[in-house]
C-alpha cells in the first residue's frame, strides 16, 4: 500500500467519495477496509440493500470486466472476493431482521462443477429477511444433493445457481430427474447466474429465471402466493 493510500480516513470522506474508495478497496481485496465501509455507510442511515448493492454489488461489477478482460486473474479476484463476503457477514443479520412474516422454505445451491456462490449467498440473505426458511447446500452440487433436501426440508421452492457457461446445463439435469421421479410440479424451481437468462430458464424447465436477489425475492413471493391460494381453491 502506498503511503497515501495510508492517509486515506474512511471516515472523513463523504458518501460519494466512499463508495469510490470502497470500489477500489474492493478492487485491492481489502477486506477489513471493507468492513470498515459498510460500518460507516450504516451508520450514516443508509439501508442496509443499498449498502449491498451500491456499494458491494456495484465494486464487483468492476472487478468482474477487469477479469473478463484479463486485467485481474483468480488471486485477485479471490481476494476481493473475501473482501465482499467480510461486508455480506456485517449486512446479513441486519437484513434477516426485517421481521417479515414467514413465507416458506427453500431449498439452494450452486450446481456441480461451480464453486461460485456470492451471488447464491445474496439470494440467500435477501431470501430471509423476506421471511424464507432458507436452507443453504453450499456449491458443487450433484444432483443427488438437491434430491436429499427436497426430501429432507420439503421447501416450498429449488434455487440452483450457476456463473458458467459449462455448468448452468446441469440445471436440466437436475430438473429432467425431478421430473422422472415425478416430484417436479411438488417445487418452484427459480435459477439464476450471470450467464443464464429467461429463455434459458424456460428452455430448462425452471418456473423462473430471476436476474437478481430482489428479483428473486419478488418471483419467490408470487408463487408461494400462488401456491397457497390454489390451496385454498381445492380445500
Ligand atoms: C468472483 C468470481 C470468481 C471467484 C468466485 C468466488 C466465490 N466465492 O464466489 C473465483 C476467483 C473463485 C472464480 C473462479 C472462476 N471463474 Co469466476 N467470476 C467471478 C466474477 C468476477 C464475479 C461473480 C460474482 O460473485 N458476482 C456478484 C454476484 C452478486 O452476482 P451473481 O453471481 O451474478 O449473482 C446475482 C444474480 O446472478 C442472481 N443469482 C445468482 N445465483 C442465483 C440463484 C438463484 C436461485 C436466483 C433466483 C438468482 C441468482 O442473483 C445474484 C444477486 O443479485 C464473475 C464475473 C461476472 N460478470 O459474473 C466471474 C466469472 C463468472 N468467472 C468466470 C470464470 C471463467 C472462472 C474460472 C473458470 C476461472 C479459471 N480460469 O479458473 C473459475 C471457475 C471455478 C469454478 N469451477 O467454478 C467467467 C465465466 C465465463 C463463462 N462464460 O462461463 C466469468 C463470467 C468472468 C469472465 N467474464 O471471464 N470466479
Amino acid at each position: 500500500m502506498s503511503e497515501e493510500e495510508d492517509d486515506i480516513i474512511l471516515s472523513e470522506l463523504d458518501d460519494e467519495e466512499l463508495v469510490q474508495q470502497m470500489f477500489d478497496d474492493l478492487y485491492d481485496g481489502l477486506k477489513e477496509e471493507i468492513e470498515e465501509g459498510v460500518n460507516i455507510l450504516l451508520e450514516r442511515g443508509w439501508a442496509p440493500y443499498k449498502v449491498l448493492t451500491e456499494a458491494l454489488v456495484g465494486g464487483m461489477t468492476i472487478v468482474g470486466n477487469d477479469f473478463r478482460d484479463g486485467i485481474l486473474f483468480v488471486p485477485e479476484v479471490l481476494l476481493a472476493a473475501n473482501a465482499m463476503k467480510g461486508g455480506m457477514a456485517i449486512l446479513k443479520p441486519l437484513l434477516a431482521e426485517t421481521g417479515a412474516p414467514r413465507m416458506g422454505a427453500m431449498v439452494i445451491g450452486t450446481v456441480k462443477g461451480d464453486i461460485h456462490d456470492i451471488g447464491k449467498n445474496l439470494v440467500s440473505m435477501m431470501m430471509e429477511g423476506a421471511g424464507f426458511e432458507v436452507v443453504d447446500l453450499g456449491i458443487n452440487n450433484p444432483v443427488e444433493n438437491y434430491l436429499e433436501a427436497l426430501e429432507e426440508h420439503k421447501p416450498d421452492i429449488l434455487g440452483m445457481s450457476a456463473l458458467l457457461t459449462t455448468t448452468m446445463p446441469y440445471m436440466k439435469v437436475v430438473i429432467d430427474t425431478m421430473v422422472e421421479q415425478g416430484i417436479r410440479d411438488d417445487y418452484v424451481v427459480l435459477v439464476g447466474g450471470a450467464p443464464l437468462n429467461e429463455e434459458f430458464g424456460k428452455a430448462i424447465g425452471a418456473n423462473a429465471y430471476c436476474r437478481d436477489a430482489a428479483v428473486a425475492v419478488e418471483t419467490a413471493k408470487q408463487f408461494v402466493a400462488r401456491k397457497h391460494n390454489q390451496g385454498v381453491a381445492t380445500v
